[in-house]
């Protein structure tokens, strides 16, 4: 049990030191090489997608901090296990140790934006860590194979560790002949009495911790001086050349429960790979728009600005959202217009895909002639009349209404290649998801809640429905399978954003006990949702959504 309580510390010093140490190394590197974010990111790329799917429902918006959790979790596990071994096979627990530094490596070198020093902190950080098992390891032997001190004297002084007597003796044989205290042994350690060698084992590791997780501190803070929040808030955009027209009254139904139909920023639901947000600044920020064109370019920040901007609503939503669910959001952009940056570029024909990166390595693949279609795509600089929020892109990401986000809304954008749909699998096609995805007319019932109950009398039913580009229709509802009922619906600024609706049921008459609501929606090219119940994967849910509720 001692032996456990030693080795686990000695590892799990090793491990911190390892960590400390990496982090002031990935600060002074950046590109957020920091070992345990790679090994995060390459989990998440690893991972096979029901897994994913899983990680995202359990934990949703906290999937990330589940994450690193969990590596943390490991990681500790294997340090712990290593630094037990150690006690007994030093080198063995140092290989342990130092093949936690290759996954490190590996994880950060292939990260996709790793640059030329990915490796360093990792192996800096490795390095620490062999270099603190080997210290403490013969040292935490000592402490377990130490004896407790027996006490033979009441009378026996509080500061004389040493066991006197009959157990001096018994303590002198136990670690190996007499004058245990001043031999080394063949560790080239001194064996002494529990006290002492505890003692020193305690006091070296608690400063072996204490250091490393200063360290460890220290470079977290330098890596956060990299932060961008400063210069996004002493940011101000140019005002809109083409600003939206004011919406119409009454986009917004107000109804208790019903979705508003501007999004606020805190509720807008964010979908990405990235661990630690990127931290991309407009000094350096270079767009590089290349390929199968006949004149690539490269255009700055401030070149962007100094375009003629067009301010839009338009609602994004992600292709992994449930029938029922709220992964969409609608916002105000603010931004260039890609098709006239294509006309310019003048893409080759045949080049009928995209490609566009993020600065963390993430590709996203949109059809060219979707794009040139007359629909308002943009290079977005701005949301809600603000830089766009460093989670959301900052300072430049894509929009392209009416397809999913993972074809269309690349966030961190710094690269865009025309090239062809033949040539390159983005990041989630190569995960089997569809390459073209449009968005899937839908609809949801938010009032009343799933199992809420009601007075038998009139009850408001309402919600969202969305078809982006092509445009809500109609949007109908029934009542136990009964006869549809068309719904009132609001009036939209385009048919680029979701479009709220209401239903008034007349429940006076209503049976008392459960009832079941259902909703579809019919987009402007006449197409009804269907029926069939699919799931997100490959390209988008699929079916009706219902709710139950009590009538009183
Ligand atoms: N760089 C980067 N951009 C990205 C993604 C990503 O993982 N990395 N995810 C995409 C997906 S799947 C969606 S649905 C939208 C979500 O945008 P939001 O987080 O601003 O709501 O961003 C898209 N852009
Ligand atoms: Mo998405």
């Amino acid at each position: 049990m001692r032996t456990l309580g030693f080795g686990a510390l000695t590892g799990v010093s090793a491990a911190v030191a390892a960590l400390g140490v990496a982090e002031p190394v990935a600060a002074g590197i950046g590109r957020g090489s920091s070992p345990v974010v790679a090994v995060g990111l390459a989990f998440i790329d690893l991972v096979p997608r029901p897994v994913k799917d899983f990680g995202i429902e359990t934990f949703g918006q906290n999937d990330k901090v589940a994450l690193l959790s969990g590596v943390f979790v490991i990681l500790a596990i294997f340090a712990v296990v290593c630094g037990v071994v150690s006690l007994r096979r030093r080198l063995l627990g140092a290989a342990g140790v130092a093949l936690f530094g290759v996954v490190g490596v590996v994880a950060a070198v292939t990260r996709p934006d790793a640059g030329p020093l990915a490796s360093l902190p990792a192996v800096v950080g490795a390095a620490a860590g062999v270099g603190v098992l080997l210290f403490l390891a013969p040292r935490a032997a000592a402490a377990a194979s130490a004896r407790p001190p027996i006490r033979s004297s009441k009378l026996e002084s509080p500061t004389e560790p040493t066991p006197v007597g009959e157990s001096r003796l018994r303590a002198e044989s136990a670690t190996g002949g007499a004058d245990a205290m001043r031999t080394k042994t063949p560790d080239g350690v001194r064996r002494g009495t529990t006290a002492t060698s505890r003692r020193g084992f305690l006091l070296v590791s608690g400063s072996v911790l204490a250091v490393s997780a200063g360290l460890g501190a220290a470079g977290r803070y330098l890596t956060s001086l990299r932060d961008v929040t400063a210069e996004r808030l002493n940011l101000t955009l140019p005002a809109a050349a083409d600003p939206t027209p004011p919406l119409p009254t009454d986009v917004d139904l107000k109804l208790p429960d019903l979705t508003p139909f501007l999004t606020p920023d805190k509720d807008f639901y964010r979908v990405d790979t990235a661990l630690a947000v990127p931290q991309l600044s407009t000094d350096d920020y270079r767009l590089k728009i290349h390929g199968r064109v006949r004149n690539p370019m490269t255009i700055t920040y401030q070149d962007l600005l100094d375009r003629p901007l067009v301010e839009r609503v338009i609602t994004l939503s992600c292709v992994s959202n449930e029938v029922g669910g709220t992964l969409a959001g609608t916002a105000r952009w603010l931004g260039v217009p890609l098709k006239a940056l294509l006309d310019e570029v003048q893409p080759e024909n045949g080049a009928d895909q995209i490609v566009t990166k993020s600065v963390d390595g993430w590709t996203c693949g949109t059809p060219t002639s979707v794009v040139r279609d007359g629909r308002d795509a943009l290079i977005v600089v701005g949301m809600n009349g603000k830089p766009l929020p460093i989670e959301r892109g900052y300072p430049v990401r894509m929009l392209v209404p009416g397809l999913y986000g993972y074809v269309s809304a690349t966030k961190w954008l710094v690269d865009l290649e025309l090239t062809s749909f033949a040539d390159f699998d983005p990041y989630w096609v190569k995960r089997g998801w569809k390459a073209q995805a449009p968005i899937k007319t839908f609809s949801r019932i938010d009032t009343p809640r799933p199992l809420a109950s009601s007075k038998a009398g009139p009850i408001a039913v309402a919600g969202v429905a969305w078809a982006q580009h092509r445009g809500i229709e109609r949007v109908e509802v029934r009542v136990d399978g009964g006869a549809w009922n068309t719904a009132t619906l609001a009036p939209v600024p385009s048919e680029d954003t979701w479009r709220q609706w209401r239903w008034d049921w007349d429940a006076t008459k209503a049976t008392p006990g459960q009832h079941t609501l259902e909703v579809r929606a019919t987009d402007r090219t006449a197409a009804t949702q269907p029926e069939r119940r699919a799931k997100p994967f490959p390209d988008g849910a699929t079916g009706w959504h219902s709710v139950v509720v009590t009538v009183e």
